[in-house]
């Protein structure tokens, strides 16, 4: 495939290319809302950031989005095709101002699976926030020595964060020849324990999008001693920050991160936020909260011991979840109908929003289960 600036003078091949995805591929809303006319009105230079931007949706025609931001200003710039491919996607009606709000204060109230059923009180949880610093181009645009920038950045914050008595950990860095470099066997480990991202050169779409370049240089992750706070460096966004724990204590769980996102972002510089949008991300999935919560439940009946996840994926979407194997994205339910739910909204929603949904979402599929 050329590179995006040899054909920005016409790009004929490549949008002949988005015509055809358009009629094969009617998921790819990309291709769904490219606009040739829109595209002609651009200057040479704002072509060629197109051709970047959507150049993983042309290449990998079964995506759903189809897009990837390389600059933070990129949502702002390029409005007339990402604004609609965020409205479709988000379920926001045309018309509907998008505004993002933050609200972290129900993680002070009671919201424990406990509530739902004592059975739930030792359930897998996970919530996640992905950040990108303002100051620095976002992963698909970011240059070798810009990932090393940055790392040496939020090294320098996790030396004061190892210090603290909530939080203190350690930083394992992949890159080679680091001081804080992660051995294989300890890398593995940390993967299998879902704890660590693997080699995004595996991924093709973020491949596609440039933002698995230069691996391994400049990823890594922090894990506070006790495991259930973990910071990762370099996958998808600048950074992703985690809380994780067995239990049912939700509340917990996202106070635990709000907690520590707090504190780590006393360390860095600016996240790149907009009113609009909130705390933009590379992927246009993850704008507003940029938040993923997820917690593993056995659903044996409604998967029927996890040969079919079709029925609970019907039942979850009327609750606003999205249902994937226990083995994360693309992957099966796991053994004995072990299946990952997580409120599919992120833009439009406030934090306290989605841990309230993933409790009400998970009592309404639990007592589907129980039932049948
Ligand atoms: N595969 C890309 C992104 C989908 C959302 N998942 C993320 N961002 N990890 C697509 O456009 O289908």
């Amino acid at each position: 495939m050329n590179s995006p600036s040899e054909n920005t003078h016409n790009g004929e091949g490549k949008m002949a290319r988005i015509r055809a995805i358009r009629s094969a591929h009617p998921g790819n809303l990309m291709a769904r809302y490219f606009s040739e006319d829109y595209f002609n009105s651009l200057d040479e230079s704002k072509r060629g950031r197109l051709w970047r931007i959507i150049a993983t949706g042309i290449e990998n025609p079964d995506s759903q989005m189809g897009a990837y931001a390389q600059n933070s200003r990129d949502y702002e710039d390029f409005e007339p095709l990402l604004g609609p491919m965020i409205r479709d996607y988000h379920n926001i009606p045309t018309g509907h101002e998008i505004g993002q709000k933050h609200d972290w204060s129900a993680t002070a109230s009671r919201c424990d699976l406990a509530d739902i059923d004592p059975a739930l009180n030792g359930v897998s949880m996970r919530v996640r926030v992905g950040r990108n610093l303002a100051a620095f181009p976002l992963p698909g645009a970011m240059t070798k020595a810009h990932r090393l920038e940055l790392e040496a950045l939020v090294i320098e914050a996790f030396t004061t964060l190892k210090a603290d008595t909530q939080f203190g950990g350690d930083y394992h860095s992949l890159t080679p020849g680091s001081p804080h470099a992660i051995d294989a066997d300890a890398y593995r480990r940390r993967v299998a324990a879902h704890q660590m991202f693997k080699d995004m050169g595996g991924d093709r779409y973020l491949a596609a999008a440039g933002i698995s370049s230069d691996w391994p240089f400049g990823r890594g992750m922090y894990a506070s001693n006790a495991e259930d706070f973990i910071v990762w460096v370099g996958e998808e966004d600048h950074l992703r920050i985690m809380a994780m724990r067995q239990g049912g204590d939700l509340a917990a769980l996202f106070g635990r991160l709000h907690d520590g996102l707090e504190k780590f972002a006393r360390l860095i510089p600016a996240f790149a936020h907009s009113s609009r949008y909130g705390y933009v991300t590379s992927c246009p999935t993850n704008l507003g909260t940029a938040m993923r919560a997820s917690l593993h439940l056995p659903l044996p009946r409604l998967t029927e011991g996890g040969r079919n996840l079709e029925r609970a994926k019907k039942a979850a979407q009327d609750f606003g979840l999205s249902v994937r194997g226990a083995g994360g994205e693309h992957s099966d339910a796991g053994h004995g109908g072990l299946v990952d739910i997580s409120p599919s909204a992120r833009l439009g929603v406030t934090e306290s929003g989605i841990m309230q949904r993933l409790y009400e979402g998970t009592a309404a599929l639990w007592s589907l289960e129980k039932e049948r």
